[in-house]
């Protein structure tokens, strides 16, 4: 009786936990804005070869953030981190019209991977502070996000540097993560 009322307990009050992988092309912001949730501070980054792994705790759940690398060479590495995702944050780098294109394939190509099925799917179109910067309509248009069949997906425009939207792409996280099996 006692253990089954620690056991209740324990379970009514434990913090929630979500995996999330965030990935995109290099220089989108990934590596600031891990470290802006982490810290509440801008870091100064350098290219990410390999990841950098952070707990962010946030309204009473755990989001364990992978920053995966996002360089060409080394985008293959990012299958060895798709198990067990259940939130995928997709970062946008929204100034860098040039290479819209290329986030829009890269995204395609996760969203036909097996292992990131159920994954709930958030854009974060980044940089929005820059003076030539695409909205976020106009990314979900470029990116070809309504195409996408049998996805939970959600686009929030972002600052990495001033921390502008980031809480607010966890929140939908939090309300949009499929219950485990
Ligand atoms: N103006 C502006 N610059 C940003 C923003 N977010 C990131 N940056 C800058 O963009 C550059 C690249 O940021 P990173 O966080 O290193 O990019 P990354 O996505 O981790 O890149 P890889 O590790 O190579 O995949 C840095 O100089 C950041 O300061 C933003 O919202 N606005
Ligand atoms: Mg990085």
């Amino acid at each position: 009786m006692g253990i089954n009322f620690t056991k209740l307990f324990s379970q009514l009050f434990a913090k929630k936990q979500i995996r999330v992988l965030m990935v995109g092309l290099d220089a989108a912001g990934k590596t600031t804005i891990l470290y802006k949730l982490k810290l509440g501070e801008i870091v100064t980054t350098i290219p990410t070869i390999g990841f950098n792994v952070e707990t962010v705790e946030y309204r009473n759940i755990s989001f364990t953030v992978w920053d995966v690398g996002g360089q060409d060479k080394i985008r293959p590495l990012w299958k060895y981190y798709f198990q067990n995702t259940q939130g995928l944050i997709f970062v946008v780098d929204s100034n860098d019209r040039e290479r819209v294109g290329e986030a829009r394939d890269e995204l395609h190509k996760l969203m036909n991977e097996d292992e990131l099925r159920d994954a709930a799917l958030l854009i974060f179109a980044n940089k929005q502070d820059l003076p030539n910067t695409m909205n976020a309509a106009e990314i979900t248009d470029e990116l070809g996000l309504y195409s996408l069949r049998q996805r939970h997906w959600y686009i929030q425009s972002t600052c990495a540097t001033s921390g502008e939207g980031l809480y607010e792409g966890l929140d939908w996280l939090s309300n949009n993560i499929p219950d485990k099996a």
